[in-house]
């Protein structure tokens, strides 16, 4: 039997009994330094809910354009409209990507961009239902809450009628992209002209509503407190019961190149003990969330594979192109094939199961 520290032996008995982590656990779990017993509580509760099993998607990410009229200090990746380096891709070049991609057996495209004025409705109208008739058997998750609130503003339109207009073409799931940090003072200081944290609840209490499923992240080790963090997962909860509509969490490290938020306040980046007890807490504190995955495009992939002993069931996919982390300095490779991804699920000890967007499942591989 392990035997926790002191400092966690309630804590640990809460879990033991499926009871629920307050604030206060929350908080205790962040300030320990006893990583090894969070992350064995972790992947005992994700063993309770997945077994071995750990998902992943064939995917590819597309970012349709970098022109941004938002003013993000945690972003290397937008350019002001007319910026040197400002592109928008077509929607015949979106799709182009994606037709190029199906040759690997795609079955997600995760498609997420600036807030581009040029670009309205229809433009997302074609390119959604572009994918869908080129491409069989793909699901799409696209457009952050962010976009989806800047769209409905641009079109003096609702949020339900952009996202009903938008099923209509083709769009499955929302990305958990734009939640950053709730707390108003830190989201103040760190992308002061976002949409607050309410309005992106509401969005994706509007989305669950007409039975869209979405994820739902959170950026950390920038001006956050552990309190911060714990009170942004606590909001997520508390949507989470009440709709149901989460389908995966993704904490996502803070990275410290080419932006002005790590340049001003002299930020240098989480550590590796800091990634895993994120994914770990997550795992405690979420229990009502299906998914916990760990993005090893910012995460790093040996970091990643450490993570699936950690409380995380679910990686993300193969990506093939990824231009927001690598502008802030991710170091991980563009694309990780299907092979590797699979390789490194069974050398973490995982059954490797494939996934669509609505986390259906395309074909499990059994270990013999
Ligand atoms: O919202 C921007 C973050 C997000 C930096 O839902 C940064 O399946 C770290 O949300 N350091 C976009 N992070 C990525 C995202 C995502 C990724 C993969 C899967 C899913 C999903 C969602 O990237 C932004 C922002 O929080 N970000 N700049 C930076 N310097």
């Amino acid at each position: 039997m392990v035997k926790f520290s002191r400092e966690l032996e309630d804590i640990a008995e809460k879990i033991r009994k499926g009871e629920r982590l307050g604030f206060e656990d929350g908080v205790r779990l962040y300030k320990s330094a006893d990583l090894l017993s969070i992350g064995m509580l972790a992947q005992e509760v994700k063993r309770r809910r997945h077994g071995q099993k750990i998902f992943f998607a064939v995917n590819c990410h597309v970012n349709h354009t970098n022109v941004c009229v938002g003013s993000c200090r945690f972003c290397a990746f937008r350019r002001r409209p007319g910026d040197a380096g400002a592109y928008t891709l077509k929607p015949e070049e979106v799709i182009k990507k994606v037709r190029a991609a199906a040759l690997w057996g795609l079955r997600e495209v995760h498609l997420v961009g600036g807030l581009n004025p040029d670009l309205g409705l229809d433009y997302f109208r074609k390119i959604l239902r572009g994918i869908k008739e080129k491409v069989r058997g793909v699901t799409i998750k696209g457009l952050t809450a962010v976009e989806i609130d800047f769209l409905a503003r641009q079109e003096g339109l609702t949020v339900r009628e952009v996202l009903q207009e938008l099923k209509a073409a083709g769009l499955d799931a929302l990305p958990g992209g734009g939640a950053e940090i709730f707390a108003p003072a830190v989201r103040k200081a760190v992308c002061p002209a976002k949409i607050s944290g309410e309005r992106w609840l509401e969005i994706h209490a509007e989305a669950h509503a007409l039975g869209i499923p979405t994820n739902a992240t959170m950026l950390y080790g920038h001006l956050e407190s552990y309190e911060d963090r714990v009170d942004h997962l606590l909001r997520l909860r508390e949507l989470q019961d009440r709709t149901g509509g989460f389908q995966a969490f993704i904490p996502l490290p803070f990275l410290p190149q080419n932006n002005p938020l790590a340049e001003e306040e002299g930020l240098k980046g989480t550590t590796g003990f800091d990634d895993l007890k994120t994914i770990a807490i997550s795992r405690l504190l979420l229990d009502n969330f299906p998914h916990i995955k760990v993005y090893w495009v910012m995460v790093g992939p040996k970091l990643s594979q450490v993570a699936l002993n950690f409380g995380a069931d679910d990686i993300e996919g193969t990506v093939l192109e990824e231009k927001i982390a690598h502008s802030a300095g991710a170091e991980s490779p563009q694309v990780l094939t299907r092979r590797e991804l699979e390789d490194l699920i069974v050398a973490a000890g995982g059954v490797p199961v494939e996934r669509d967007a609505l986390y259906r499942v395309v074909r499990e591989v059994h270990n013999s």
